[in-house]
């Protein structure tokens, strides 16, 4: 089963999108495998942006993702990777599709939302840094035969 890190950013929480964010996920069909909230420190924050360091928006960067409460997230499911990138649109909010989360929801790029894996091994490595693996929950769902 794979799984992929999702966190709602600061400004999903703040503009209190965090219960429409979690329904694009669940209603596609993934399943949630952890959830918490937590306040970034800056430690956190670069670790999670270590491949964005040097570049002009990474301080910035930063400074958003300290700015207030996370929302992150493990959901898993078949191609779970692709399906919640899918799912988010791509980075720019004012080019975002409409039905995706940042194309419904946003205008910028910064401060676009949701963030999501973009491939399996990032996403573990991602997932190790959010959360303890005692933190994380695995189930059999009820529905599974149906959604596949
Ligand atoms: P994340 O990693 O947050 O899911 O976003 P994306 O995968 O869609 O986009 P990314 O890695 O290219 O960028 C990470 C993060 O940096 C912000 N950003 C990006 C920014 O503030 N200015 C920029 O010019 C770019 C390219 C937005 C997302």
């Amino acid at each position: 089963m794979e799984r992929t890190l999702i966190l709602i950013k600061p400004d999903g929480v703040q503009r209190r999108l965090v219960g429409t964010i979690i329904q694009r996920f669940e209603q596609k069909g993934l399943r949630l495998a952890g959830l918490k909230m937590v306040q970034a420190d800056r430690d956190l924050a670069a670790r999670h942006y270590a491949v964005h360091q040097g570049k002009p928006f990474y301080e910035s960067l930063l400074k958003f993702l300290e700015s207030g409460p996370t929302v992150a997230m493990v959901w898993e499911g078949r191609e779970a990777v692709a399906v919640a990138r899918n799912l988010m649109g791509g980075t720019d909010g004012a080019k975002a599709p409409p039905g995706t989360i940042r194309g419904d929801f946003g205008l910028s790029v910064q401060n676009n939302l949701v963030h999501g894996s973009d491939s399996r091994e990032n996403a573990e490595q991602e997932i190790a840094l959010w959360f303890h693996e005692n933190e994380l929950v695995a189930y059999e769902s009820s529905d599974n035969a149906w959604i596949g």
